[in-house]
């Protein structure tokens, strides 16, 4: 953890306020270190008062995403969130961690940024991402899975997000195979899972993640406004960004682990708890392939099984899968 992160951190173990010779003892610093950090930190938007009696005591957090903040909100994790980059802007945060990916990083390396200018989803469509209203992010993974099992790590995301807005928002989302986040009916956040792998082993997978956060429906681009929504429209309350990241890394490293210790199945089962696709009649595209039939459950590798008008089960792992009425 960077010194400022461990600032952070002590702040917020301490509400009611931490002298700075105890920071600066804890910190191995001098007090007049500690004192020029809490400078630079009230001109990045931390209200942080002073007093020669209670010592330091945080206010208020701004708005803007902050990786020292981030990483001690966080704390330890096993793999995801070891490493965290935000910035202000970018093309798409799945290009920047193909480039970490690339120059050998280690897994769990996050990268944040407040806008995107190329944001994308799948198959080439544009992903809205507008300045400071969202939280757009990518994760880089390097999971000992084969490629056709990588569909477990868009299931754990979805589940990881839906616990994730539950818990800051009280919100129950739908998932919608394999990749949306719905509230009443709109989607409110998507999952873009990119992969480089040779025949019989994943090199790395990048999770990049968007969440509509606080946008009203004014921020939403026209042909957005009937099937796109925010947590703030569907909740009525702004949602700290920061708060909601923080628990997304979270729960993603759970269920991470829960796959590397073989609990996929259990995820799987959530997953399908939530999930608006099973049982219901879908019409699917692949390419330029279309069928119809009924969604009936996820395989062990997180595939969609779905019985086609014919009576064939197919096993889905890309494509479109349209809710029929
Ligand atoms: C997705 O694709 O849902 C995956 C979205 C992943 C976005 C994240 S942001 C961080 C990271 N960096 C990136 O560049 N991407 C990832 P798909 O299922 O193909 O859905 C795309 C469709 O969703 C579009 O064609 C629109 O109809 C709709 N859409 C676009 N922006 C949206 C938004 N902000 N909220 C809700 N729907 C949106």
């Amino acid at each position: 953890m960077t010194t400022d992160a461990k600032i952070l951190s002590a702040l917020r173990a301490n509400p009611d306020g931490v002298s700075g010779a105890q920071l600066a003892e804890q910190l191995a610093i001098s007090r007049a270190a500690v004192w020029a950090r809490m400078d630079e930190l009230r001109k990045v938007g931390y209200d942080i008062e002073a007093s020669p009696h209670f010592g330091y005591k945080l206010v208020s957090s701004p708005d803007a995403l902050h990786a020292d903040d981030l990483l001690a909100r966080l704390g330890n994790t096993k793999v995801v969130g070891r490493d965290i980059q935000v910035f202000e802007q970018t093309t798409s945060t799945n290009d920047v961690v193909e480039r970490l990916a690339r120059d050998g990083v280690k897994e769990g390396a996050v990268v944040f940024a407040e806008s995107q200018t190329k944001g994308r989803g799948r198959l080439g469509r544009k992903w809205s991402s507008p300045t400071h209203k969202g939280l757009w992010l990518s994760v880089l993974l390097r999971p000992d899975l084969r490629p056709q099992e990588t569909t477990q790590l868009t299931v754990i995301s979805a589940t990881a997000l839906r616990r994730a807005i539950k818990t800051v928002t009280g919100l129950s989302a739908d998932i919608k195979w394999p990749n949306d986040l719905l509230l009443g009916g709109k989607k409110v956040a998507g999952i873009l899972t990119e992969m480089s792998a040779e025949t019989d082993r994943v090199r790395h997978v990048i999770i990049g993640i968007g969440v509509d956060v606080n946008q009203d429906a004014s921020d939403l681009p026209g042909e957005l406004r009937p099937i796109a929504t925010s947590l703030k429209m569907e909740s009525g309350d702004e949602i700290s960004r920061a708060e909601l990241a923080t628990e997304v890394l979270r729960e993603l490293d759970t269920d991470y682990a829960r796959i590397g210790t073989g609990k996929f199945p259990e995820v799987a089962d959530e997953w399908e708890a939530a999930c608006v696709t099973i049982g219901r009649n879908v019409t699917v595209h692949i390419g330029n392939r279309k069928f119809r039939g009924r969604a009936e459950s996820l395989d062990d590798d997180g595939a969609l099984l779905v019985r086609t008008e014919h009576g064939h089960l197919e096993r889905i792992t890309g494509g479109d899968v349209i809710l029929e009425k």
